[in-house]
């Protein structure tokens, strides 16, 4: 690499809403109900599976998350809905993507100390796309006062780290010097509430962060991007067949497959030792021992899950002191999807000291992985 690139700023936009796993529950078990009363006749003559109630308890046993943050609630808790409530806003209004998006790039510019006329590449990485075009990373450029240029780009869960590998690229190839990378996750609206296996995983959020050339940069904290590995191998157990064929298809808007499924048994077993080796692989190829990176920022799906990568790693449990080493923030936001490792990231750094490596690590549907090696300057 010739020119050190930086991230030199983060920001994060959290929703006002929370939903405890308690409201979650009681919400579900009253569709639960209603949706057995109406089907009560089919039930009993067998043609059709009575509901079974969720529990907090399982959800807490299983994935460690205690609450999430939700744009909106009221839609989501309503047991003849159980989807979120937004208002379709006109073509000349800011769009709610943008909007959460903009929120956390003011913030990441501002920790950055950059104005929005010195950013020249927007990078807007999610999940899932509010609308097929125009893309919302032009929007949100506009929004800010961005030059340069913006385009949109989807990994599923590992959108952010993808995202950062290609504003490093950009701003080392001299095609950007100061990229946007913004990760807006309003999963509430892609998510099954009616469904117990996973009702209960996701959260909204949207995370920024300012990537550029080291000697452009002027913030108090800064961290190199030492290297980034990114990679794919296709796998259908986290699947959503939304999209715009399902018209032409005939497919019923409403299908269950239209929404957030997964295998997460099969996730949870394939995806640990493809993550632990990936990052393994990264930090040996850098030449660094995964036992002396002082933090890991890793992606937010199951407090399980990251407990055997980190133990793959660098064989100690999270419990007590290992939690310092890979930090949760599942127990509050839940799965933000992309955003997830970027939140910890975001919210558990400061206390590193310079010349600390980290690693900030997602993974997920695709099966996708991206790994960014960080050290603070
Ligand atoms: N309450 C009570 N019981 C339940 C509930 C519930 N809510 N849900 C399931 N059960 C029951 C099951 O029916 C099952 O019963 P039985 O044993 O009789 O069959 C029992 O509890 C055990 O169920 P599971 O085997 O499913 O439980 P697990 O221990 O495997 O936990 C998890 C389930 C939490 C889903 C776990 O498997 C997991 O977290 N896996 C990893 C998932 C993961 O990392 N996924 C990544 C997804 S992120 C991504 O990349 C997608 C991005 C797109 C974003 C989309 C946003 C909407």
């Amino acid at each position: 690499m010739s020119e050190a690139v930086v991230i030199s700023g983060t920001g994060l936009y959290r929703p006002p809403h929370t939903i405890s796993n308690a409201e979650l529950v009681e919400a579900f078990n009253r569709y639960a109900d209603l949706q057995n009363a109406q089907h009560a006749s089919e039930i009993a003559a067998g043609t059709r599976a009575a509901l079974t109630h969720s529990s907090v308890e399982f959800i807490e046993k299983a994935s460690g998350i205690k609450q999430r943050y939700v744009i909106e609630k009221s839609g989501v808790l309503d047991p003849t809905r159980m989807y979120p409530r937004f208002e379709e806003r006109p073509d000349d209004q800011l769009s709610l993507m943008a909007e959460i998006a903009v929120d956390a790039a003011r913030q990441a510019m501002a920790a950055a100390g950059k104005q929005g006329h010195q950013i020249d590449a927007v990078l807007c990485a999610a999940a899932n796309m509010q609308r097929a075009y125009p893309a919302m990373a032009i929007e949100i450029q506009q929004a800010i006062g961005a030059g340069g240029y913006g385009f949109d780009m989807n990994v599923a869960c590992s959108s952010a780290t993808f995202a950062i590998e290609q504003a490093a690229n950009a701003v080392r190839a001299g095609t950007a010097r100061c990229v946007l990378v913004v990760n807006p996750e309003i999963t509430s609206a892609h998510l099954e509430w009616r469904d117990r296996d996973c009702h209960f995983i996701f959260g909204d959020v949207c995370t920024a962060v300012i990537v550029e050339r080291a000697d452009t940069a002027t913030s108090a904290e800064q961290w190199e991007i030492l290297g980034t590995k990114l990679a794919t191998q296709f796998s259908s157990n986290i699947r959503n067949n939304f999209g715009f064929l399902n018209r032409s298809e005939d497919s019923d808007p409403l299908a269950r497959d239209k929404t957030f499924q997964q295998e997460g048994r099969k996730v949870f077993k394939e995806v640990v030792p493809l993550a632990a080796a990936h990052i393994e692989g990264h930090l040996a190829a850098l030449g660094h021992q995964p036992a002396a990176v002082r933090r890991y920022w890793l992606h937010q799906a199951n407090l399980g899950m990251n407990q055997l990568v980190i133990k793959k790693l660098v064989g100690q449990d999270l419990a007590g002191a290992g939690s310092d080493v890979a930090p949760l923030i599942l127990d509050e936001y839940a799965n933000t999807a992309s955003a997830g490792s970027i939140i910890a990231f975001h919210a558990h750094r400061t206390d590193l000291a310079r010349g600390d490596v980290g690693v900030i690590c997602s993974f997920g549907a695709g099966y996708s992985i991206g790994s960014v090696i960080v050290k603070k300057r």
